[in-house]
């Protein structure tokens, strides 16, 4: 044997003590944390030491257990399922499932679109059936239920409208989400009966042919469904729908024609919250007092822009993320702006802790100011030194 071959066994022999060594060493470090300990870590970061998502097992579905339709009561008669953004339903804190009717009517009309300008277009829309006050329906009734309810959707089309309509809830499991089956020519009805599995707040939309020329033109709504367990119970709850308008330069009577080229293009002309650009400013700003708090169901109805929901002036306290609000998800504490795909939703909390007016934006902010994506929070009460002073007005710098 030679020199060389010797060196060479030496080497290996080298290697391997070094990899011991470093395998011990991490024995040591991992032995140095208990059972205990990584439970606590874990259940820091909302996880249980399973790999269950608080408390939650992933390999079963949120669902609800069902109870048959059979035996299902009646939701009692003092429960609301349909009011117009921003308001909302009572939350609806039931412990059992129940069964309830919404009826709802297309309509189609010319409504404002930017009353600072004059601006008018044609919208379609959605209203509570019956609801003669309601001309362009846009953005269409807030329904609200339960999950596990059952609910009975009966859709009409009004005699004198132009276009067959339809709906498709993004709350309901099965084809289309209701579309085909409720598609109604003018002067027609149908009715479906669906299930509400998933809690959370949901987009409705017209289905109808040209898709997103219906969206487009106002045929759009939302359906909260509350989870089990009820959400904790907050000072106000608002509705709030973002959506894009499409429409070329007004004529002389105001009206804006729509503009399928700028769809196409996904230039949005304009960029609202709730249907117009004046639905949550001036006498229609919402309102809390200082030591309110407040939760806002938000829809993105698009077509084409995700937002980016921000409350200048103060933070959201609590995000559901995509507006899943399953006890077995987890929230988001303390963030600024919170992204809203299009065809998804939000749920956000935030505190009147100082008296001013907080501004709700798209902070993508060339929609909020050019396009009218604005809303206000006026938050009144007393002034909150310890939270915010001016120690000196902007005055003239003396140098
Ligand atoms: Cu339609």
């Amino acid at each position: 044997m030679d020199e060389k071959f010797w060196y060479k066994i030496w080497q290996v022999a080298l290697l391997f003590a070094v990899i011991a060594m470093l395998a011990a060493s991490l024995v040591v470090q991992s032995s140095n944390l208990s059972s205990a300990d990584v439970r606590e870590i874990l259940a820091n970061h909302g996880l249980s030491d399973d790999g269950v998502d608080q408390g939650w097992p992933v390999d079963r579905s949120i669902r609800p257990e069902l109870v048959a339709i059979s035996e299902l009561k009646t939701a009692p008669a003092d429960e609301t399922h349909a009011t117009y953004a921003p308001a909302v339903a009572a939350p609806i804190e039931r412990s059992d499932q129940r069964t309830f009717d919404v009826s709802i009517e297309s309509v189609e009309g010319v409504c404002p679109l930017d009353p600072e300008t004059g601006t008018t277009t044609e919208k379609w829309g959605f209203r509570i059936a019956g609801d003669t006050g309601v001309t362009c329906g846009s953005p269409g009734p807030i329904l609200r239920g339960r999950v596990g309810d059952v609910v009975n959707i009966t859709f009409s089309n009004l005699q004198g409208n132009k276009l067959p309509h339809n709906i498709d809830f993004h709350a309901i499991t099965g084809q289309g989400g209701g579309a085909p089956d409720l598609t109604v020519l003018p002067g027609e009805t149908g009715t479906i009966q669906v299930r509400l599995l998933y809690p959370g707040a949901f987009m409705y939309h017209c289905d109808y042919g040209d898709v997103p020329s219906h969206i487009a033109h106002g045929m759009f709504g939302m359906f909260i469904v509350d989870p089990e367990t009820p959400l904790p119970r907050v000072d106000a709850e608002w509705a709030i729908m973002q959506s894009e308008w499409y429409v070329g330069e007004p004529a002389d009577n105001g009206e804006a024609p729509y503009d399928a080229g700028a769809v196409l293009r996904e230039d949005a002309t304009f960029v609202t919250f709730n249907g117009r650009t004046d639905a949550l400013t001036g006498d229609n700003a919402l309102r809390m007092e200082v030591g309110d708090r407040a939760r806002i169901y938000f829809v993105n109805h698009g077509l084409a822009l995700n937002s980016n929901f921000h409350p200048i002036g103060s933070q959201w306290d609590l995000v559901y993320p995509e507006a899943a609000t399953h006890a077995a998800n987890r929230v988001i504490r303390g963030s600024q702006t919170t992204l809203v795909p299009s065809g998804g939703a939000t749920v956000v909390e935030l505190d009147a802790l100082v008296p001013s007016t907080i501004r709700l934006v798209d902070h993508a902010l060339g929609r909020t100011f050019y396009k009218g994506a604005t809303g206000t929070i006026i938050v009144s009460g007393d002034k909150q030194p310890e939270l915010f002073n001016v120690l000196q007005p902007a005055t003239p710098t003396e140098h």
